[in-house]
């Protein structure tokens, strides 16, 4: 499957973005942002997304919009893999929506429909990179793989290998499957 992948520098989220462009018909892009202003998680939590992460949300049109969840699991065995290719760390994936190493959060993900006269899901994806620290708040529950590894992360390399692991999954599975 095509797909096309835009990068900004910083957006409120990269969800938001996602939304304009389904509105204006459009598909199968990847929307990068370098830093989000407002990124955000379930529930309207908030996302920590300053630079040095990696900030995606892929915007896609099913043939069918159903079960939801097997593309945040897609997601999440793509970032999955593309860490142990990339970063050689093996991590796991915590239910529903999360990826942990040592039960620390390095990544969340957020799929959200968007519903009209044509239906539309965005699956935001946010993983910790190079950051060297976090906020108070979240010092004790997020790490990064930079602080993992102790080195710099090649950033490019990663989100090349995420998203291709993702579209595998949804074009061999999600859209070929009766997903009742
Ligand atoms: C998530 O929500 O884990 C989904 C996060 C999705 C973020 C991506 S980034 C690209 C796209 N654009 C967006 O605006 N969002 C998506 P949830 O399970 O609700 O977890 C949110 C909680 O994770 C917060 O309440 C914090 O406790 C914690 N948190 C916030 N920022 C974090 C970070 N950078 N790393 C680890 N934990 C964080």
């Amino acid at each position: 499957m095509q797909y096309k992948i835009l990068q900004f520098k910083s957006l409120t989220s990269t969800q938001d973005k996602a939304k304009e462009f389904a509105k204006k018909g459009l598909s199968n892009l990847v929307i990068i942002a370098d830093s989000q202003i407002k990124g955000r998680g379930r529930f309207k939590r908030k996302w920590y997304s300053d630079k040095n992460g990696l900030w995606i949300s892929i915007l896609l049109k099913p043939k069918d919009v159903k079960n939801l969840s097997y593309l945040t699991f897609a997601a999440a065995i793509a970032v999955v893999k593309s860490i142990k290719r990339n970063a050689n760390l093996d991590t796991n994936i915590k239910w529903p929506n999360d990826v942990h190493y040592n039960g620390k959060k390095l990544c969340g993900i957020l799929t959200e429909g968007i519903f009209g006269k044509d239906n539309y899901v965005a699956i935001g994806i946010g993983l910790n990179v190079n950051q060297s620290k976090f906020p108070d708040t979240l010092k004790n529950s997020a790490t990064s793989l930079m602080i993992i590894k102790g080195k710099i992360i090649n950033i490019e390399k990663l989100k090349k290998s995420i998203t291709q692991e993702f579209y595998k999954l949804y074009t061999n599975y999600y859209e070929k499957n009766k997903l009742n």
